[in-house]
């Protein structure tokens, strides 16, 4: 397990005392907007007003690096620059997860795309300077700039599920250890890019390849050169089917800094972290990869049945492939009131690599259950958009709980097996309504 996984988010305050320059390098990335640096010593009034949610008519006399007393809830309302809402998990690494009320949106926007960071992200981010090589076993190595994908690939457009493999850690009984994302891990932008299969197949890869191996320019958590935050891989056959991305674009303008800016993999339907960001390089290799987070326990489960807290060998774990069906209920909001009998019940459905044929809702915890209308997806690997009306037979509490059905006929479970990292948890999603009648 890593060192930086056992951190729990500090109080702003204590962040702010310990070290303020680095504070607003972690909340604003110091990174990738220069400008904002000190935001907090009068640098970024226009910022902080936003923060705040209004201008400041008295800011000339705001003591420089008072912390504004808005902020005095934590660093959940904190904002990072471009995102808006998300809440943090961590702080360093940066972690955030979008509530799921602001997941409603069919094509997520960058604002709500969670943040899963490994290591320290890059500081000097130039996209005309970027390049990407492409090595290994292949027959013509090449290295390209964006503008020498743009021009040589076909630039598709596409809307791509991405979840983190512990989105859904924090239901894990006994606790398992890492970020604890409840629900929000997950996302589904619009990228453009190109097709990771077409780059491979210009390359040519070569007979034996068994496996890709990605590699991103952000730094390990100690900051040492030359050691990887995260660098994982795909089987061929999965790298070479036609959903997966090169992505230079979310939601038509450049990629937001904490999402890879200015390239990233975008596979869909596999865990998040086979979608390198801040993208340098990708290996074709004739073994299955082995760099960071690709071996021991990390983004593996055990092979076999194991008892909630059991111990299980390195030996017993399988690398986790293709993400598990699963549903978010994404309006109302959780915990809101209802006025009237009825309520109309919106969210998303998704299931790695294949399509979701059913999202059914109930509101007696289970007992019965009523189909929800589900559209098809915008595109291969996009989630599904399911909507019902519910109606309640009287005033009180209810459960709303959504259960998806793949065309394999997999459905979300009530309860899932543990395991120890706490991976894969796609038990139903419940929200809590208080129906006034
Ligand atoms: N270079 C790099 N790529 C990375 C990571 C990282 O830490 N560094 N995190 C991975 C993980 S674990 C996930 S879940 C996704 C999250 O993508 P997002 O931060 O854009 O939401 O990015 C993946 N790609
Ligand atoms: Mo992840």
């Amino acid at each position: 397990m890593d060192k930086d996984e056992k951190k729990t988010p500090q109080g702003i305050y204590k962040y702010y005392e310990n070290n303020p320059d680095s504070a607003d390098e972690k909340i604003f990335g110091r990174v990738t907007y220069p400008d904002r640096r000190g935001f907090l010593k009068g640098a970024g009034l226009a910022t902080m007003a936003a923060v705040l949610g209004g201008a400041i008519p008295f800011h000339r006399n705001m003591p420089a690096g008072i912390i504004p007393a808005a902020f005095a809830e934590g660093l959940d309302d904190v904002m990072i620059e471009g995102k808006d809402g998300l809440t943090v998990l961590n702080d360093r690494p940066m972690n955030a997860e979008t509530p799921p009320h602001l997941l409603n949106d069919d094509i997520t926007p960058t604002r709500h795309h969670f943040i899963r960071n490994n290591g320290i992200p890059p500081t000097e981010v130039d996209a005309e300077a970027w390049t990407l090589t492409i090595d290994g076993l292949v027959d013509k190595p090449m290295t390209l700039s964006i503008a020498d994908l743009r021009k040589n690939f076909e630039v598709v457009e596409q809307q791509l599920v991405v979840e983190c493999g512990g989105n859904g850690r924090a239901f894990f009984d006994p606790k398992a250890k890492g970020n604890q994302w409840t629900y929000g891990a997950v996302a589904c932008s619009k990228w453009t890019g190109v097709r990771l299969a077409d780059v491979l197949k210009a390359a040519g890869v070569k007979e034996g390849a068994v496996y890709t191996a990605h590699y991103g320019a952000d730094k390990h958590l100690s900051g040492q050169e030359g050691k990887l935050a995260i660098s994982r891989g795909l089987p061929m056959a999965k790298a070479m089917s036609g959903e997966n991305l090169i992505a230079f674009e979310q939601n038509g303008e450049p990629l937001h800094p904490m999402n890879g800016a200015p390239l990233r993999l975008v596979v869909p339907g596999w865990p998040g972290s086979c979608s390198q960001k801040w993208l340098t390089r990708i290996q074709v290799r004739d073994q299955v990869h082995d760099g960071p987070k690709m071996t021991g326990t990390a983004y593996r489960v055990p092979n076999r049945p194991v008892a909630p807290g059991e111990k299980v060998a390195t030996e017993d774990f399988d690398i986790i492939e293709r993400m598990p069906v699963k549903s978010l209920i994404t309006s109302p909001q959780t915990n809101s009131e209802v006025s009237g009998s009825e309520v109309m019940v919106r969210g998303h459905a998704w299931s790695g690599d294949r399509k979701v044929d059913k999202v059914q809702l109930s509101i007696d915890f289970g007992a019965t259950w009523m189909d929800a209308e589900l559209a098809d997806p915008a595109n291969v690997a996009a989630w599904q958009t399911f909507s019902a009306k519910v109606m309640f037979p009287q005033a009180g509490y209810y459960e709303v709980w959504a259960k998806a059905t793949d065309d394999a006929g997999v459905s979300q479970p009530f309860a899932i097996a543990w395991n120890p990292k706490g991976y894969l948890n796609n038990t139903f999603h419940r929200i809590a309504l208080v129906v006034k009648g």
